[in-house]
């Protein structure tokens, strides 16, 4: 084996088999390695064509066909996966080494990776890379974080692959040490998901009150990316819109099932915005529409679930109607709905309350309008007015957001019509394959 590779890449899915090509096309030797190898073996038989790659079955050899110091992409499921990557290959490396950590990474745990692997002499770059598959492939934005040391090192190679601005400059800076890079990009990632409910926000309200269809919605979109709106998500939901189902003729929206995913970049977001007390109520909105089920009772029957402790939500509705802050009468009737019905999913699915917030919903309506009308902030009485209607409403926006998701990052959907995860080659002839 020849020492030849400038970098390698391990964890050759989507993304890593996608930046893995860009960097071979920019000229770089790029050494390929994966968990299980037929992942490597199919880049080569299909890509290898596209620059120079050195395919490697074991992490010895993946290391040994790396040039010193060694510069090693890590592109695989963030989490557990990672540990076990580092726990694999930094006993083989040496000091001066980089490890670079693409993955969506929660920055307390890249931070935790890096000072370890610096008691080892090794350069630990927590970077956030975006842009989906696509970006990978021909221009991602880059964020790394870690050492200056490393930076002048990887700096150039991460530029060359980088997407470009409109002015040519890299989209690629050193944004600061150990996990700054990861946080910079969960918080893009926040964003990302506000702008995809908002976007998500003004199809429903010309879906359902202008009464557009979803063809004539994706002109109005493609419209607004002509002028102030001019946006990549803008872009991409015109032809999200005005997609035909093949198998149905149905528009592709109306077959998606609207629940949307997330991989929790959006949620750490919100999470770490409280403990830095930052209001970003928007995000956080944008969190909870994709997992419309995260309010009091909610969030507790979801930790219920999470972490087996069979909470008795009754019992504990009971034991709030004296003593603490938030006593009320009102607990008198919760503590019965959850006696009727303990698995009740959220209060709403009970009759006599889903009766009550009925008969008052217009006048929760006047109150928010007027609000609105004049200026006076009332988000509380707003996020929960579209708690209900989200609960209420027969189809939701998340169809679009899964639809978006699976354009941008191949995250697969599945459909109102028959079971399956399904994705749609949105770069090519847009046929829908098994995912
Ligand atoms: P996935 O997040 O689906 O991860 C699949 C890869 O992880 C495969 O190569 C798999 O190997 C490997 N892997 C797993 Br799972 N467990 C492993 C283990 N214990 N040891 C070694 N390898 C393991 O891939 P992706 O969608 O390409 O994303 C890669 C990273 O990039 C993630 O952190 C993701 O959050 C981030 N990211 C994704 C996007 C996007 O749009 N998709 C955008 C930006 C960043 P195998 O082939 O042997 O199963």
């Amino acid at each position: 084996m020849t020492t030849t590779a400038q970098i390698g890449v391990t964890g050759l899915a989507v993304m890593g088999r996608n930046l893995a090509r860009n960097f071979a096309r920019n000229g770089y030797t790029v050494a390929l390695h994966n968990r299980t190898a037929a992942r490597t073996r199919e880049l080569v038989d299909r890509f290898g064509d596209e620059g120079d790659f050195v395919p490697t079955e074991t992490a010895k050899e993946f290391v040994a066909a790396l040039e010193r110091p060694r510069r090693l992409v890590v592109m695989v499921k963030a989490g557990d996966p990672t540990d076990a990557v580092i726990k694999e290959f930094a006993p083989l490396l040496e000091p001066g080494d980089m490890i670079i950590d693409g993955g969506n990474a929660h920055f307390a745990d890249t931070r935790r990776r890096e000072k370890q692997l610096r008691e080892q002499g090794i350069h630990f770059v927590g970077a956030g890379i975006s842009g989906g598959e696509e970006g990978a492939l021909n221009g991602p934005s880059i964020m790394p974080g870690g050492s200056e040391e490393s930076y002048a090192s990887l700096g150039p190679m991460l530029a060359r692959i980088s997407a470009k601005a409109k002015d040519g400059a890299p989209c690629v800076t050193h944004i600061g040490p150990d996990g700054a890079g990861h946080f910079v990009k969960m918080t893009h990632n926040g964003i990302e998901y506000a702008d995809m409910q908002l976007i998500g926000e003004a199809y429903q309200l010309l879906r359902d009150v202008a009464g557009y269809s979803a063809a004539q919605i994706a002109d109005v979109f493609r419209t607004w990316n002509t002028g102030r709106l001019d946006s990549y998500l803008i872009e991409i939901t015109a032809d999200v819109l005005s997609h035909v189902d093949e198998a149905t003729g149905k528009p592709f929206v109306d077959v998606v099932l609207d629940q949307a995913e997330q991989k929790g970049t959006g949620r750490w977001t919100v999470q770490i915005a409280l403990d830095l007390g930052v209001p970003v109520s928007g995000i956080a909105e944008a969190v909870f529409a994709r997992s419309v089920s995260t309010q009091g009772f909610h969030e507790m029957a979801a930790g219920s679930a999470e972490y087996d402790w069979h909470l008795d939500l009754g019992k504990v509705a009971a034991i709030w109607r004296g003593g603490c802050i938030i006593r009320a009468a009102f607990l008198d009737r919760i503590t019965r709905a959850y006696e009727a019905q303990p698995q009740l999913p959220s209060l709403l699915a009970d009759k006599t309350f889903a009766e009550e917030i009925a008969a008052a919903q217009d006048d929760w309506r006047d109150v928010i309008a007027t609000a609105a009308k004049q200026g006076v902030p009332t988000p509380a009485f707003a996020a929960t007015l579209a708690y209900y209607d989200s609960l209420r409403a027969e189809r939701l926006p998340a169809a679009l957001t899964q639809g978006q998701r699976d354009y941008f990052g191949a995250h697969a959907y599945r459909r109102t019509d028959r079971d399956g995860v399904f994705h749609t080659l949105w770069g090519g002839d847009k046929t829908e394959v098994d995912s």
